[in-house]
């Protein structure tokens, strides 16, 4: 792999470089960064992430999952960037960030589902679990909550495939195991997918709004207003089952549904629906805007949330 000290924000990188780097911020910042082993993969990798903490007192946590599907490349990168803007940003309203949360950053949920869309197929989706003559669950259709309801399909070679059963996967099991055990009370789960530029919040299994729906809606307009102050980036969104799809046994929803935790959210990154851009391709030129206007909305949302 490349030099860790060379690691930018201007390419993709596989995934052997970003936990390199990850490792070396952990000797970087000894005092701040802990390297966590998340989860396991079908393939004996290692789901790392990086715990952010500006003093080691409790506090409370913001858990960013990235890359849960393998082909949407501008995930794990943006996830990287929030992490690097975490550590060295002057920015105020980016140190108060860091030091008022825990941060708990996953930006590779599905290591073995990337490293094959960087050698074999580069619109691959899923998990690499085979299942008879055909590879991989939806590890975004696999969680443990309202499992296979709706919007999720029982043929293992469909790409949104829920597995045999809920947390088939070692990468959910896992990753799940490991959210459950936070001692942090998480006040925003956030998890990156591409593209469409939404911003989506629960349910994806049913119609019916969270309790809290009101807070949701002050948060997702707060969020969606200031993705666009920097280039004029627009999102659209709410609550997933109505405004994209019915998917059940995806993360966010078993996050809020069954986590102590306040709000979960998806961002569906760049580009838009509509771009002339093909959709997981996003030029790596626009890593870096669409990162900042993303670390904008998070802002927002943060400030909105503890109101
Ligand atoms: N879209 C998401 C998917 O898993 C989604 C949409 C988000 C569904 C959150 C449920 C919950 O289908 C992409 N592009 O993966
Ligand atoms: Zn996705």
């Amino acid at each position: 792999g490349r030099a860790s000290s060379d690691y930018n924000w201007a390419q993709y990188y596989e995934l052997e470089d970003t936990y390199s780097w990850m490792q070396s911020l952990s000797k970087q910042y000894p005092q701040i960064v802990t390297l966590i082993e998340g989860g396991k993969t079908y393939q004996g990798r290692s789901i790392l992430g990086v715990k952010i903490s500006k003093s080691g007192s409790e506090k409370p946590g913001i858990f960013i999952e990235a890359g849960i599907h393998a082909r949407e490349w501008i995930a794990p990168a943006a996830a990287t960037y929030i992490v690097n803007q975490l550590l060295t940003s002057n920015v105020d309203s980016i140190k108060q960030l860091a030091d008022n949360y825990n941060w708990y950053v996953f930006p590779h949920c599905n290591p073995d589902g990337f490293v094959y869309s960087h050698t074999k197929d580069r619109l691959w989706r899923k998990t690499r679990t085979p299942y008879g003559k055909c590879f991989g669950a939806d590890p975004n259709r696999n969680w443990g909550f309202h499992w296979n309801e709706v919007g999720a399909s029982n043929s293992a070679c469909s790409d949104t495939y829920a597995g045999p059963h809920a947390f088939s996967e070692i990468e959910t099991q896992s990753l799940s195991n490991y959210i459950a055990s936070i001692k942090d009370k998480i006040q925003l789960y956030v998890s990156f997918h591409a593209y469409s530029q939404y911003l989506l919040y629960p349910y994806g299994h049913t119609k019916s709004l969270p309790d809290n729906v009101k807070d949701y809606q002050q948060v997702f307009n707060a969020a969606v207003s200031a993705v666009s102050q920097r280039y004029n980036t627009k999102y659209t969104g709410g609550n997933i089952y109505d405004a994209i799809y019915p998917a059940a046994g995806a993360s966010v929803d078993w996050a809020y549904g069954t986590q102590d935790v306040r709000m979960a959210f998806c961002y569906e990154l760049r580009p838009s629906s509509n771009s002339y851009i093909t959709g997981f391709k996003l030029p790596a030129a626009q890593i870096i805007p669409a990162s900042e206007e993303l670390l904008d909305s998070l802002t927002a949302m943060v400030g909105q949330v503890q109101k």
